[in-house]
């Protein structure tokens, strides 16, 4: 017997001083860059459903040593956030304390795992050193013009005068004290990611990312193409434009809908007694949320305001309402509204309004009268009631309708994407602050470089209500970079998506006076394999995307895509809930050890089902595995011969090939299942070769690295199996 814990103890000691995982550029060998999403360390610390995420990778990483790679594999902190200031509110304990202490823990229980990490290159984003750089980075998007400041609505709860998070709304409450949330429009930050949405689309078909992540991104993207449609409005030179994918249904268009919030809307009703009504509708529909507002199954809601425009194609006069269901930021924020045809506009109609349906495609043979019709025809057809477009298909129709349309100048083909400009600023303490400067008399001022990082005052006060670094004078009082005159500090913080845009650059070169080492990037970068959960599927791969775009096109990187394979892993259950503090179900990875040792926890999670599906813990299934680790610690053991017979090394061959077959599609289940055949296989001889042993202890090592380091040095070997 072997106690499991004890040889944990005594390897992970052995690793940390001879420092065998830590790299360096070498030309001369092939590099691999193995990185799992970096870990948010909150104070609850890791559970064995972390610890499956840190297995796969971990896994991995040793197997591309073992081939032969310059393996870099780091590990760091994604150390802002709202957790640490939600703590420094309710018990009074600086963010900046809290989240030391987490990551004190979190580096303590990643090494009792036997996680093969260059510890030398780690850090932690909160580290000045580290967000100095996000601060350069903003001011050189800024000076491109792809970082700009705009009005845009936040929640805020007027009693804690403070700006909430999404998350911080419950039920349209704030969390703290309950109020009514308010939307308020302010003074926001962004970066300008539509800049680069049609090259971000047309670089997923390339990545060798699973196909649900690549559909994901391709729909929050969200390119169509399409035609705007410019409606002259009646009683003036004005025309309304429309975006719609539907040119082929321009003749059957019986009205106009607007976003309530759209800017011209208040200019169409003013003076007129539609005026009242329409602040009221405005006022109400602001405060819905955005994705509800679009939803099949939300009551459209609208209102007529009093004015008309021209149909360019029929020049009939048509109605121009507004409504909840058209938002203010796709398209134009108009409509036309083809109720015969659209579902929406169908529903709209049908409530409460007279309004003529008219039919302008028809299925097959079949007539259609818009007067019995009990919902909206959304099909392909035939084209009626649409001049000389009579009788064509719909589809065909969408092409000839565009060309008519451009042809009269009534309006142009256009390009739509739903995805938005990224909203950056934080009216929040922990996370970096924005380096600009408000001076009365000269306006935005940027930081002068020379001036970075702007640091984040440790003395402030935590009260819950408006950002801390409001309390803090000496951090908001400045001088003007232009005039020297008293001005003030910007007091939002970034979205600490920004920190995980580009943590995997500074991996390369922690220590750089630089962002990072341009030397070091090149020999290291792309990232060959990224791994990390489903749940950043769009925000911080699309992001980190983004960025590496960016900083390429600013002339610091020369390659289009930080992440050339992806991987997901599934979650943990246990109990029928993911494994997580909130259900009370967790496993502690120190109690596990005690009883089985860290490599049974780590070969279990990489045994019991193939590394992308969920999986179910279970303490038997632990127990089974310690079980079959005993017994392959029980082939050093065994009577030696000097050489295998031929069917020995055949197996040992083919054993060899499977798991690398399987290793290299991460599919771990499938390699172990290779791999106790083989202890079982060798098990039963009476006995074996040194060879076999050293071969199957090298195979063993990826998944259970510190048994195989105990039964390498047992059977006479001086170096660690771990590099070999
Ligand atoms: C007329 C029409 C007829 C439409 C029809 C659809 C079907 P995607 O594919 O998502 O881009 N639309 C345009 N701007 C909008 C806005 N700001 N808020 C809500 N809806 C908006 O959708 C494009 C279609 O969504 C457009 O085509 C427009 O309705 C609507 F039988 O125009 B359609
Ligand atoms: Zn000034």
């Amino acid at each position: 017997m072997v106690d499991f814990n004890v040889i944990a103890k005594k390897w992970q000691e052995r690793w940390e001083k001879s420092r065998i995982f830590d790299v360096t550029e070498n030309p001369k060998k092939k590099k691999f860059y193995n990185c799992e999403f970096f870990p948010y360390p909150s104070s609850y610390g890791l559970h064995m459903g972390h610890l499956r995420n840190y297995a796969i990778g971990d896994a991995y990483a040793r197997f591309k040593r073992m081939q032969g790679y310059n393996v870099l594999y780091p590990m760091g902190y994604d150390a802002f956030g709202l957790p640490a200031e939600n703590a420094a509110i309710k018990e009074g304990i600086h963010p900046g304390e809290y989240t030391k202490k987490a990551i004190i823990n979190y580096t303590k229980q990643l090494k009792g795992f036997g996680l093969s990490y260059d510890w030398s290159r780690t850090f932690a984003t909160c580290d000045p050193e580290y967000y100095k750089w996000n601060q350069y980075f903003f001011l050189e998007l800024y000076k491109k013009g792809l970082a700009y400041r705009k009005k845009a609505p936040v929640n805020f709860c007027p009693k804690c005068n403070t700006v909430l998070a999404n998350e911080q709304v419950v039920d349209g409450n704030c969390w703290r004290c309950e109020s009514k949330v308010e939307i308020k429009n302010l003074e926001q930050w962004f970066f300008k990611i539509t800049d680069y949405a049609d090259e971000i689309l047309k670089g997923i078909d390339e990545l060798q990312w699973p196909e649900r992540i690549k559909m994901m991104q391709k729909n929050w993207i969200g390119k169509s193409e399409g035609l705007e449609v410019h409606f002259p409005l009646k009683g003036s030179k004005e025309k309304i434009p429309v975006f719609t994918t539907r040119p082929d249904t321009l003749f059957g268009v019986t009205f106009l809908v607007c976003a309530p919030e759209h800017p011209k809307v208040i200019e169409l009703v003013k003076g007129t007694k539609y005026g009242k009504d329409t602040n009221k509708f405005i006022n109400k529909v602001v405060l819905e949320e955005k994705f509800e507002r679009t939803a099949g199954n939300k009551e459209k809601e609208g209102m007529f305001i009093g004015r008309h425009a021209i149909n360019p194609l029929t020049k009939e006069e048509i109605p121009i309402y507004i409504a909840n269901f058209v938002l203010p930021d796709y398209g134009t924020g108009c409509v036309m509204a083809v109720p015969a045809h659209d579902q929406r506009d169908f529903e709209f109609f049908a409530k409460k309004y007279k309004i003529p349906i008219k039919v302008v495609i028809e299925p097959g043979k079949q007539k259609l009268d818009g007067n019995e019709i009990s919902r909206a025809y959304t099909d392909e057809g035939r084209l009626v009631n649409s001049k000389e477009f009579n009788g064509i298909n719909s589809r065909e129709a969408i092409e000839k309708i565009s060309r008519y349309v451009e042809k009269q100048k009534f309006g142009k083909r256009a390009i739509q994407f739903k995805i938005r400009d990224w909203l950056i600023s934080r009216q929040r303490y922990w996370g970096t602050p924005i380096p600009i400067i408000y001076c009365n008399k000269c306006g935005i001022q940027t930081v002068p470089e020379k001036d970075l990082p702007v640091l984040l005052p440790e003395k402030v006060k935590f009260t819950g209500r408006g950002n801390p670094l409001f309390t803090n004078e000496g951090f908001l009082k400045v001088k003007c970079p232009k005039c020297k005159l008293d001005a003030m500090r910007e007091t939002d913080t970034m979205d600490t998506f920004v920190d995980s845009s580009w943590y995997f650059l500074r991996y390369t070169s922690n220590k750089s006076k630089k962002a990072f080492d341009d030397k070091a990037v090149k020999y290291w970068m792309p990232v060959d394999q990224y791994i990390g959960g489903a749940e950043h599927a769009v925000m911080h791969l699309i992001y980190a995307r983004f960025f590496t775009k960016v900083l390429r096109d600013l002339g610091y990187l020369d390659f289009d895509e930080p992440f050339t394979r992806l991987f997901n892993q599934g979650i943990v259950y246990k109990d029928g809930n993911k494994m997580s503090k909130s259900f009370g179900n967790v496993v502690n990875p120190e109690e596990l050890g005690e009883k089985y040792g860290i490599d049974s926890g780590r070969v279990f999670v990489l045994f019991v089902a193939s590394p992308d599906k969920d999986m179910e813990w279970s303490d038997q299934g632990v127990q089974g595995v310690f079980r079959l680790l005993n017994k392959a610690y029980s082939l050093v053991d065994k009577n030696r011969v000097n050489k295998s017979d031929k069917s020995v090394v055949s197996k040992m061959h083919k054993t060899i090939k499977q798991i690398t077959w399987h290793m290299e599609k991460l599919e771990t289940n499938k390699a172990l299942i290779n791999l106790f055949e083989f202890v079982n296989y060798l098990h039963n001889k009476e006995s074996i070769s040194k060879e076999s042993l050293e071969k199957l202890i090298a195979l063993l090592s990826p998944f259970a690295p510190h048994l195989a380091e105990e039964m390498w040095e047992k059977i006479g070997n001086k170096e660690f199996v771990s590099v070999e």
